[in-house]
């Protein structure tokens, strides 16, 4: 039985994860670096340890540290979140080799999806479509022109070792193909240090629609529906939701299995997600499979009614899915939008500071998933995601309109967001239609820049402004290095109540 976790995470998701450790009666154990000292995570939790300095390598990526305090504590489980360590295959073996619990999958289904090429040969042959292109990597220039003229032009060249966008070339001209390979295979090289990459058809107008499964240790494997996550920026999602506007019932049905398809091709154990890309006429093929918790796990949770969290918490404790896919709905809609410390108006610059006021909004359908409070200062290392904001509605409609209430009533003084730039989203003609793809973002700027600032907005800038020349000449920081600002801030918090618990 599993009766303490460590969090080896930082932020939202680590307050994600020990609300469903508390519900389940489990013990909680945070790790923190030395720029989280204030961090909510570190007082929310039930014990709190410091892993080391603020950069990532040497606290949330360092394995030895957390294996130490998971063993000093008498821990039985590790939830990695999203990010860091979470799809790291020699954490999940050192866990194994530990006897510690690593709430994810083993180190095979890792390494297999991690490496995209193996990955595709893996779906080819459990039947889950994938782009047609190439099954084995490209090894000469001459073999690479060869078979991409087979395939057809326009192509992508895609880094074996990548994902997410990394490692990626778009190849539309004949005379460009050795260029490009070139190109992206140096770049595999310095970026993965792995320098193999395959070819695939392009996808002109696609969409990224991924489906949520479970899978236990039992040989039970069901799906949880899709996510349609289109409505990215530079390969960063900014807004999710569930249903995908543009899904219909029987491929919903015929992905589904295909989805289950995939992650029993890899024995997987956990929560996984399946990304599909799909042209308009909803043809779709795998693309990669995130072997992890991902950010917008909420929005599958309002609508299908399941705790993800609490289900891999019942995996890695052998216990048989209880769930049936037979009793599995999709009930109204979610989505979910991510609010960053950034500003649009600066070309989305990451804007950390100390959130001076924050005031969430409240009333039916809001879920609001964060780690900021009154007085927190951001600090620079790390992502600036703040908050999720996740909105239910019986319907899409619904959902918009509580969405657009939500974002208007949301406060933040201190920092600038994002919350401008989703509000105005929200107004988009082909997005309140739901006929969106991935170029959603770039065929929408002019529209997406003609924000309104609101009278409201404008006062709460300028009582900003105040506010921050106030406080700077109260306490003598230098605004022009946000780093100095960081350190003494540090310094004039003292020890936050870390030991005093909830
Ligand atoms: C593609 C594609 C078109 N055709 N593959 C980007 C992230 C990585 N997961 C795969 N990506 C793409 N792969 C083929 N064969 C277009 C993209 C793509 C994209 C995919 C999903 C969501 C947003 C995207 C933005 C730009 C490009």
């Amino acid at each position: 039985m599993i009766k303490k976790i460590l969090i080896a995470n930082r932020g939202e998701i680590a307050i994600r994860v020990m609300n469903t450790c508390r519900e389940m009666g489990i013990k909680t154990v945070a790790v923190y670096s030395e720029a989280d000292y204030s961090s909510l995570h570190v007082s929310y939790a039930d014990e709190a340890y410091c892993i080391g300095p603020a950069p990532s390598a040497e606290s949330y990526l360092n394995i030895e540290k957390i294996i130490e305090v998971a063993k000093k504590t008498g821990t039985d489980a590790i939830h990695p979140g999203y990010g860091f360590l979470s799809e790291n295959a020699k954490f999940s073996q050192r866990c194994k080799d530990e006897k510690i619990i690593f709430i994810g999958p083993d180190p095979y289904a890792i390494n297999t999806m991690g490496d995209k090429i193996t990955a595709r040969k893996t779906m080819m042959d459990a039947g889950v479509p994938v782009v047609p292109g190439t099954k084995e990597p490209i090894t000469d220039l001459d073999q690479a022109v060869k078979v991409i003229k087979e395939i057809g032009l326009p192509v992508m060249v895609k880094a074996s070792a990548g994902g997410g966008g990394k490692g990626m070339r778009l190849v539309e001209k004949e005379e460009d193909i050795i260029s490009s390979v070139k190109a992206a295979k140096s770049e595999a090289l310095s970026a993965f240090g792995n320098d193999a990459v395959y070819v695939e058809k392009y996808i002109s107008s696609p969409h990224h629609i991924e489906f949520q499964i479970l899978a236990d240790n039992h040989g039970n494997c069901i799906h949880l529906f899709e996510r349609e996550c289109s409505v990215q920026r530079r390969h960063q999602k900014v807004v999710e939701e569930t249903p995908s506007p543009i899904m219909t019932h029987d491929v919903r049905m015929e992905m589904g299995k295909h989805a289950v398809a995939a992650a029993k091709a890899v024995n997987y154990s956990g929560a996984g997600t399946i990304e599909f890309i799909t042209d308009d006429d909803l043809n779709y093929y795998f693309l990669e499979m995130n072997t992890r918790l991902q950010v917008e796990h909420p929005i599958t949770e309002e609508v299908v009614g399941v705790d993800l969290v609490k289900e891999q918490i019942k995996i890695a404790n052998g216990e048989k899915l209880m769930l049936k896919q037979e009793n599995l709905t999709q009930r109204g809609h979610a989505i979910e939008v991510r609010i960053y410390a950034e500003d649009p108006d600066n070309n989305f610059m990451p804007n950390p500071g100390k959130i001076e006021h924050i005031q969430f909004p409240l009333g039916p359908g809001i879920r609001h998933d964060t780690y900021a409070y009154n007085g927190f200062q951001i600090p620079i290392y790390y992502d600036p995601m703040i908050s999720k904001l996740v909105i239910w509605g019986n319907n899409r409609t619904e959902a918009i309109e509580r969405m657009k209430r939500a974002l208007k009533l949301f406060k933040i003084n201190g920092v600038k967001t994002s919350i401008p730039f989703l509000f105005q989203i929200m107004n988009v003609d082909s997005f309140v239609k739901g006929r969106y793809t991935t170029h959603f973002i770039q065929n929408n700027e002019q529209e997406l820049k003609q924000r309104e600032k609101t009278p409201e907005v404008a006062k709460d800038l300028a009582a900003i402004t105040a506010f921050i020349d106030y406080t700077n000449k109260l306490e003598k920081v230098k605004t022009e290095k946000s780093e100095d600002i960081q350190t003494s801030k540090w310094k004039d918090y003292g020890r936050r109540n870390a030991l005093s618990r909830l």
